[in-house]
């Protein structure tokens, strides 16, 4: 089971990159994407330049949201692109030919259709309705284990998990998951992390 962490500026602060993606990185999450709404194409490149290091130095892929062309200009690992946000060919192009291009699904025929367009994961939410992605209706956990018998690239389960409900996002089928606002909340980032792999462990 794979933890996708965001270090989303709706919740973090530009003075905190660092800090907060060191915790994120140094405590284990397995991915780190970069994402920032209402920020200009200028600020955003700054802030993955911060981060971008970091995962490096963590070897953790550094993924970068909606700027195809700030991933190329920081080298990232990868870029997220929503159901809106273009054809997957010509942004992978434009992020450098970079090795990871995931899109937000939010049902199992977009997860289908993202496989079939060449994304190398999904994510696939929100499961619960979640003031990260407002106005984004809740799919439920109904669905969870016929995505993943439908589609073989990895599929990150999104959208207001939290350390109350992971354990039944996983028993719903969940093998990887993204948490943003409860990890980004938290007061200790590092013991948070602990504590979600030992639910995914099953040891909680
Ligand atoms: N896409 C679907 S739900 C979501 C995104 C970016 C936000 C998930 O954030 P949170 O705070 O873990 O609900
Ligand atoms: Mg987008």
């Amino acid at each position: 089971m794979k933890i996708y962490a965001i270090l989303d500026l709706g919740y973090v602060s530009v003075k905190n990159i660092i800090g907060v993606a060191t915790e994120l990185c140094a405590g284990g999450v397995d991915l780190l994407q970069l994402r920032a709404k209402n920020h200009t194409d200028d600020e955003i490149l700054q802030m993955a330049k911060i981060a971008r290091p970091i995962c490096t130095k963590h070897g953790i892929p550094f993924i970068v949201n909606d700027y195809p062309h700030v991933a190329a200009m920081v080298n990232a690992d990868g870029i997220h692109l929503g159901q809106d946000d273009g054809d997957l060919a010509n942004s992978r192009r434009d992020a450098g030919n970079c090795s990871l291009v995931g899109r937000s699904t939010h049902s199992i025929e977009q997860a289908e259709k993202a496989q079939a367009e060449g994304a190398d994961y999904i994510g696939f939410g929100p499961l619960h309705a979640t003031a990260t992605k407002p106005g984004r209706p809740a799919i439920g956990l109904q669905d969870i284990a016929e995505v993943y018998r439908r589609v073989s690239i990895p599929v990150y389960c999104i959208g207001g998990i939290n350390l109350q409900n992971l354990a039944a996002v996983t028993a719903a089928g969940a093998e990887n998951a993204v948490i943003v606002s409860d990890l980004l909340q938290s007061h200790d980032i590092p013991s948070y992390i602990q504590r979600a792999r030992n639910i995914l462990a099953g040891t909680n």
